[in-house]
């Protein structure tokens, strides 16, 4: 059973892009815990501009608005929860073990992306305790691509799907509901620096940038070093040359993996 804060789900044949959909729906006032889904996005949308591929009907495209009153430092942790319910919800549909590569993909066995997440605080409408609601969507591979034939050149060699993954189709639906259940518990435990801690603790876990060789792509630049840890925050601890740096958001390249 999905947990109650997740029962309104808004399902479309063709959208832009939910997240955008529940953006405007937050403006309006639309409670925590909607729910939008679609099976095309015309204008999907990666971070920083960037656009979210998939073709109608493969892909399990979601959006999830959190009103959890979170205090700005811990805002990333909105995103983290959805990432890790989604790491629940593949390993318990498809026994696939995704790892989440900081700051919020999933990525298959072999390192290529399954899936993407993209949190987006609406810092100009009516605000949940003195703080915005957030709306943090993810597209996951479900049965695009089938293989490498399937993708543009750029993304060759750098994606995968659970269908490729598991060896058999896997169903979105149960997907979907299964990530809404993993969800109801992680999002709540952000209520308290404890439940905070935790759902940091399980990121770390999962984290397959703990102990890798990193490049950080910082708006005003980068810098390379060793990724140690995530903050209780879910922010990325990286070492350099001259002293330790927190990363509060940025883009990762992975150097040289873990190990
Ligand atoms: C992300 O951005 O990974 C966040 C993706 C979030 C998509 C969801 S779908 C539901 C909701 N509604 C939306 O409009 N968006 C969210 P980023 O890290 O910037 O990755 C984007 C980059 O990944 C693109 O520039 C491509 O290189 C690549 N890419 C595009 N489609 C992909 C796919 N299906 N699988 C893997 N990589 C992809």
């Amino acid at each position: 059973m999905p947990d109650p804060s997740f029962t309104d789900i808004r399902w479309f044949e063709s959208i832009d892009s939910t997240n955008r959909y529940l953006l405007d729906e937050a403006r309006g006032g639309a409670p925590h815990g909607v729910v939008a889904v679609a099976d095309h996005q015309s204008a999907g949308r990666g971070r920083l501009g960037r656009r979210w591929e998939a073709p109608a009907g493969s892909n399990l495209l979601v959006s999830v608005l959190l009103r959890l009153g979170l205090p700005p430092e811990a805002r990333h942790l909105a995103a983290v929860v959805v990432g890790l319910a989604a790491v629940d919800a593949v390993i318990a549909e498809c026994g696939v073990t995704p790892r989440i590569k900081w700051p919020n993909d999933l990525l298959g066995p072999d390192g290529r992306k399954l899936a993407g997440v993209l949190a987006e605080a609406d810092l100009a409408g009516p605000q949940a305790h003195g703080y915005p609601p957030i709306v943090v969507g993810i597209g996951i591979n479900v049965g695009w691509p089938l293989s490498d034939s399937d993708l543009p050149g750029d993304l060759v060699g750098a994606v995968t799907s659970l269908q490729q993954e598991a060896g058999r189709p896997v169903d979105r639906s149960a997907l979907l509901h299964a990530l809404l259940a993993a969800l109801g518990p992680r999002a709540a435990s952000l209520g308290t620096p404890e439940g905070r801690a935790e759902q940091a603790s399980d990121l770390r876990r999962c984290c397959v940038t703990i102990g890798s060789q990193v490049r950080v792509e910082l708006a005003g630049g980068g810098f390379e070093g060793l990724a140690t840890d995530v903050t209780d925050e879910g922010h990325l601890v990286v070492a350099t040359g001259s002293g330790s740096r927190t990363v509060v958001a940025g883009d990762v390249l992975h150097l040289r993996p873990a190990g």
